[in-house]
């Protein structure tokens, strides 16, 4: 077996050298992210990512000489075996110690693997792989995949759809970064509501940051034909929110901010404490990094983030990072987006997608 290590400055880029150096059928062994060593003056070096690949080594068997043939003097012979690859690679885990800290059995190997390759962190993958373990030696049952994904799906917080209440209007706020598909969402959100549901709805921007923000929300209220208000500050959203006491749904959008910005959440959370019980439903793409997740959480959680809504899964290669992220934070997920279709590209998160996401 040969093992290589590859480095480069993002996933899909390494796993290309991997495919080119090692072929399609390249196993991986782990992915990590390096930091770099130093902060040059001035400049920030990026963070790369190292992927660890094996590829089986074919050993000649040389034939011998007596019965070779003309015809296959110089041939080879491949053996081929699957099983005693996964149990070299194992051992190869067990030697570095990893698989043995990380307490797997060989027969996990092939789920571990499959897990860690789309993205869903090692140490949580192990964690799970042990818990089904535990579980089905206590019933005798053997581990395959289909136990994991199971418990996988009662981890995997997701409360589905905004809940309306009986007396008064609901109102739920979008944050996130920039162009992650805040305002596509809530126009997704309300055609829901309004057009297929025939609840009151009202649209409300925030966003007076960005030249044409407003405009785009409110052709998508003039399309729906749903009231649209912008938001100047507290005092104004104080007002629309009172004179809309009758509707139903209040969507909320605001402007998106590099997570850099450390002021902004501050502001925003006067202006949705002068309202109160405004639900804030954080916006993720799943294109970006799982390290912009953490930032970006951190970011807003002064606001008090209720929800996490992942869109752009018609762009993400792998969906591991929306499993740790709302798993380690306990944030439900509430919405998926995977289009720019509006309404049609929208859906309720529901654990079953989660883990066809990162199985099939
Ligand atoms: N492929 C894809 N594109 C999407 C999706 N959702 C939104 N977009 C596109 O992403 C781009 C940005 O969408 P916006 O809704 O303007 O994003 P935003 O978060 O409101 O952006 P800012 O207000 O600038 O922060 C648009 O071109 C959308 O059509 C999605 O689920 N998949
Ligand atoms: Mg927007």
């Amino acid at each position: 077996m040969r093992i290589k290590k590859f480095t480069a400055n993002n996933y899909d880029t390494a796993l290309i050298e991997v495919k080119k150096a090692l072929g399609e059928d390249a196993l991986i062994l782990s992915t990590r992210s390096i930091k770099p060593p130093t902060l040059m003056a001035g400049r920030k070096e990026a963070t790369r990512v190292e992927i660890t690949a094996a590829v089986e080594y074919v050993a000649p068997i040389i034939v011998p000489s007596a019965k070779l043939s003309d015809e296959n003097e110089s041939s080879v012979l491949n053996e081929k075996g699957d099983v005693e690859l996964k149990s070299l690679i194992f051992n190869l885990l067990s030697q570095s110690g990893q698989a043995q800290s990380l307490g797997l059995q060989s027969h996990q190997f092939d789920t571990y693997s499959r897990m860690v390759e789309n993205g869903l962190d090692e140490k949580l993958a192990a964690k799970i792989l042990q818990k089904t373990l535990e579980h089905n030696t206590q019933k005798n049952i053997n581990c395959g995949k289909d136990p994991v994904m199971n418990l996988m799906k009662k981890v995997v917080p997701c409360k589905g759809e905004i809940d309306l209440k009986a007396d008064g209007p609901k109102i739920v706020a979008f944050v996130g970064p920039t162009g992650v598909g805040k305002t596509t969402t809530i126009a997704k959100i309300a055609a829901e509501y309004a057009l297929r549901r025939g609840q009151k709805v009202v649209l409300v921007s925030l966003d007076t940051y960005r030249l044409g923000a407003i405009d785009q929300l409110r052709v998508y209220g003039d399309i729906m034909e749903v009231p649209f208000e912008v938001a100047g500050g507290k005092e104004d959203l104080r007002r629309i929110v009172g004179s809309h006491s009758d509707k139903d749904l209040i969507l909320i959008d605001t402007t998106g901010r590099s997570h850099q910005d450390k002021d902004y959440s501050g502001q925003l959370k006067e202006i949705f404490d002068e309202v109160g019980g405004v639900e804030i439903h954080l916006v993720l793409s799943v294109t970006a990094q799982e390290k912009l997740f953490a930032a970006t959480y951190h970011q807003f959680s002064p606001i008090g983030v209720d929800r996490v809504l992942f869109t752009k899964l018609d762009e993400g290669l792998s969906f591991g990072s929306l499993f740790n992220f709302s798993v380690r934070n306990r944030l439900p997920i509430s919405y998926f987006t995977s289009g720019q279709r509006v309404p049609e590209d929208l859906e309720v998160a529901r654990p079953d997608r989660v883990i066809s996401l990162i199985f099939n």
